[in-house]
């Protein structure tokens, strides 16, 4: 069984539903368990900035599935859910995106790990500093990594909303999330 690193988005409909949904039927499958969740965080929107707020969150899954596989299902949860292929960086219902494996680094078209972009978001930092502190990501810990780009970017940019954080966690087995 291997740790893994995800994180979830989604900045249209009822986006708190989507992040909810996408956990429990992760949680679902026999050969895949939450170990921990972060709470919701509003966030504005990085790399194109003219599309609706964000909420966003990590997790930490115990997996036995390999990383392309894992790949698949987490895809395939995104098509059940109702994703709709839009444009890159572009609005969506649900997007959920492999962080860490392991230590398990691989470069190709279909997966990179670690994801090549997670050390420049906060909307991914602030949430996994939260769970997974000491994990180490381009030989920088994730709470330090977080800590920099808070510096950056602007107060609002990234802030836990307690109502959808609770929401998640009622929607979820007890002993999980925190
Ligand atoms: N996802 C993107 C592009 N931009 N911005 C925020 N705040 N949150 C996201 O999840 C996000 C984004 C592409 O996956
Ligand atoms: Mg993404
Ligand atoms: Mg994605």
């Amino acid at each position: 069984m291997a740790e893994v690193a995800i994180s979830l988005g989604s900045n249209m409909g009822d986006r708190a539903a989507y992040l909810v949904a996408a956990l429990q039927m992760i949680d679902a499958r026999p050969d895949c368990s939450l170990v921990s969740v972060s709470s919701v965080y509003r966030t504005q929107p990085w790399g194109k900035t003219d599309q609706g707020e964000f909420l966003n969150l990590c997790a930490i899954i115990d997996t036995g599935l390999a990383p392309v596989a894992l790949l698949d299902v987490v895809k395939g949860i995104e098509r059940t859910l109702g994703r709709t292929d839009g444009e890159r960086w572009g609005p969506r219902e649900i997007d959920i995106d492999l962080l860490v494996i392991a230590d398990v680094t691989r470069e190709s078209e279909t997966l990179t790990l670690p994801h090549p972009r997670m050390a420049e978001r906060l909307f991914v930092l602030a949430p996994l500093a939260e769970i997974a502190p000491g994990l180490v990501v381009a030989g920088l810990r994730v709470d330090a990594l977080a800590a920099a780009l808070k510096t950056k970017a602007g107060a609002g940019d990234c802030t836990i909303d307690a109502e959808a954080s609770a929401r998640i966690r009622s929607g979820l087995s007890p002993i999980r999330g925190s």
